[in-house]
């Protein structure tokens, strides 16, 4: 009771001065929301629910909380719910407000003002719960520690209800429950398998915690326990059970320096598979970082080492031979994971890490570790040696068949594709590539184009699926080789994104199954081997238009049925409209003014918003099992439709 009386006393004093700096404060989050959750549409709405449950996992990385319960109730409501020592009733001493006040009320980035404790689950920049309460309707919090409940309520940020003591209880832990504030997002549906993603990616990352997702809301109720007890080893096994492929070694290799209580700490778990292609992913924190950085340099560059160290010994590689980085990572799938404290994220995304020890930390890692492994393990060692071998010999092949017939030269771009009507412009930032499904359309292009910035490539013949080819097929594929040679980036190992000759790369295909198809199969090819061009926004979808409706001379178009009626109502019911079969149907006028006109058209950027989803999409829709495709297909037909991967 005393904590109590001294808070009352201490509220008295402080409480109206501050109050006003704290509203200022959250009060920048309700005017500039992008700022601190990125965006208002979905993305932004999801992660209010990621930054109280970060707080629930970083009590369970104490190793004071087990279970973690996430509800979306029937209103659209989120309750998250820990059986944590719950947050202390105390006043802290540096603001004179209660502590569970400050926790939803200030701004902080990164390091929490605890007793010492630290933030490493990290939401999207460390701002923490107090984000969720500026951006929500209301936010309630009911804290059970030391013995007594304590409770709270605040409306878009602002107290509603005072902290009080509410008496004595048994329990402990941490109950949150808000609602997102509906004059902030545009969206405010919560998608159920957008948190499920999230939280089975949590739960892998933080081995041991068990997460339950519950939906309530009406003809949606379900519910997933998510709990692994094996980390990124069972995450490991999870992305091999998605992709269609076998597995070459039974058991997943884990590897760990540190623990959560002794930062900072690495793991590595890693397990290869019969495919060609490598999905390494890594984590800072419990963050993604899709574009790498410190930990996953040090961790190629240590495979890689380590890899030919072990080829040596075993006497399977003579004299100078080498294997190469790639040949190496082909069919590895690999999940990294880093925990340190004051994490450095580099790039535009903060999706990079910067801290160079890290680079050092999990190099030693595998250095050790994974020698060790396969000292001890020689079949999964051999298994392993035989695929880079294989890797390495495809590598070869395809550099002598390359040298031969001069393909060296025509791939690293001296020579133009015969096929291609360049542009005049020379600077990469205003130029333009279209590449356009068969002839007839490439005529009309190249006659409707601006031909000062508009390179128009026809592409011919089918496009070849590389999902279930080798490099030295996809070296000397005939549909492939005039795009490598028009883009002038080269590709693999030579891939030099400053070659690149045009800024905007635009797959022009129809709008039926074919052109899907197509458009699949190019960005298949993007981005297993030039994935670089996706992450950095230079690929993209033209929208040629679905129908022409005319009455009289007046011409309009519709990109889909709903415009389509809404046309019609405009011109009245004299007019016609007629469904394109094929962009080949449009002369280079219609074509130029519907799809190509930049101060008209409408152009899809193509944006991996999430490169595991990406790295299944595409094992599952190009690889040469069909079970697995027809299940995806039809459990995933959003993202058969949706190419804005
Ligand atoms: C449903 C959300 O926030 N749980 C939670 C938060 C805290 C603690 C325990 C906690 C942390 C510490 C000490 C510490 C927080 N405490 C603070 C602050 N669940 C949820 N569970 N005692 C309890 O880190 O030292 C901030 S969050 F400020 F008190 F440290």
């Amino acid at each position: 009771m005393e904590e109590h009386n001294q808070m009352q006393e201490e509220l008295q004093k402080g409480y109206e001065d501050e109050q006003i700096r704290v509203l200022e404060g959250l009060e920048a989050v309700r005017i500039r929301p992008g700022m601190y959750i990125g965006t208002t549409s979905s993305g932004g709405l999801h992660h209010l629910v990621y930054e109280i449950v970060d707080n629930a996992i970083d009590e369970t990385q104490a190793g004071e909380c087990d279970t973690i319960l996430v509800t979306v109730n029937s209103d659209n409501s989120i309750t998250v719910k820990d059986n944590g020592r719950g947050i202390p009733g105390g006043i802290n001493p540096q603001v004179g407000l209660p502590t569970l006040e400050v926790v939803y009320t200030k701004l902080h980035a990164g390091g929490k003002f605890g007793d010492g404790g630290y933030k490493v689950a990290g939401g999207l920049h460390g701002v923490g719960a107090s984000v969720t309460n500026a951006l929500s309707e209301f936010l309630e919090v009911t804290s059970c520690h030391g013995g007594k409940k304590y409770t709270e309520r605040f409306e878009r940020g602002e107290v509603a209800i005072p902290f009080k003591c509410e008496g004595d209880t048994d329990d402990h832990g941490v109950t949150v429950h808000f609602k997102p504030d509906p004059t902030i997002f545009e969206v405010t549906e919560f998608d159920y398998d957008v948190l499920l993603n999230r939280m089975r990616e949590q739960s892998f990352l933080n081995a041991g915690v068990k997460i339950i997702l519950k939906d309530e809301r009406e003809g949606c109720e379900q519910e997933n326990t998510l709990h692994f007890e094996g980390g990124i080893a069972s995450y490991v096994d999870y992305l091999n059970g998605l992709k269609s492929c076998e597995r070459i070694h039974p058991e997943v290799i884990y590897m760990k320096i540190g623990t959560p209580s002794e930062l900072p700490m690495a793991e590595v778990a890693i397990q290869y598979n019969d495919s060609y292609n490598e999905t390494v992913i890594s984590f800072a924190n419990s963050m993604a970082t899709i574009e790498g950085g410190m930990h996953e340099t040090g961790f190629r560059t240590a495979l890689t080492k380590v890899m030919n160290d072990y080829a040596k010994k075993v006497g399977i590689l003579k004299g100078d031979d080498k294997l190469s980085g790639e040949d190496v990572r082909e069919g590895i799938c690999a999940v990294i994971s880093v925990k340190l404290e004051n994490a450095q994220f580099e790039s535009q995304t903060k999706a990079k890490l910067g801290n160079s020890e890290m680079r050092t930390l999990v190099d030693n890692l595998i250095t050790k570790k994974l020698s060790e492994y396969l000292e001890e393990n020689p079949n999964t060692g051999k298994m392993i040696l035989e695929k880079s071998l294989a890797a390495s010999r495809a590598r070869e092949a395809a550099r002598k068949a390359r040298e031969l017939t001069r393909r060296k030269s025509v791939l690293e771009g001296s020579t133009l594709p015969g096929k291609l009507a360049d542009c005049q412009e020379r600077r990469t930032e205003l130029t333009e590539l279209y590449l356009v499904e068969g002839d007839s359309a490439g005529g009309s292009a190249k006659d409707g184009r601006d031909s000062r910035f508009q390179a128009i490539l026809p592409l011919r013949g089918k496009v070849l699926n590389v999902e279930k080819s080798r490099l030295d097929k996809v070296y000397s594929n005939q549909s492939l080789i005039p795009i490598i040679q028009a883009l002038g980036c080269g590709i693999g190992e030579e891939f030099d994104i400053e070659k690149l000759r045009y800024g905007k790369i635009i797959i022009m295909a129809d709008a039926d199954v074919d052109g899907s198809h197509i458009r699949v199969l190019l960005l298949t090819f993007f981005f297993r081997h030039m994935r670089q061009l996706i992450e950095e926004g230079h690929i993209y979808l033209a929208q040629p238009p679905l129908y022409k409706i005319h009455r009289g001379k007046i011409v309009k178009y519709a990109f889909n049925d709903a415009e389509k009626e809404k046309i019609i109502e405009e011109l009245g019911t004299s007019a016609e409209a007629e469904r394109y079969k094929g962009l080949g149907e449009m002369d280079p006028e219609q074509l130029w003014e519907t799809t190509m006109d930049p101060s008209y058209r409408t152009l899809l950027r193509v944006n991996i918003q999430d490169a595991i989803r990406c790295d299944q999409l595409f094992s599952v829709l190009m690889g040469d099992q069909v079970e697995p495709r027809r299940e995806f297909i039809e459990q995933n037909a959003k993202f058969a439709e949706n190419l804005d991967i």
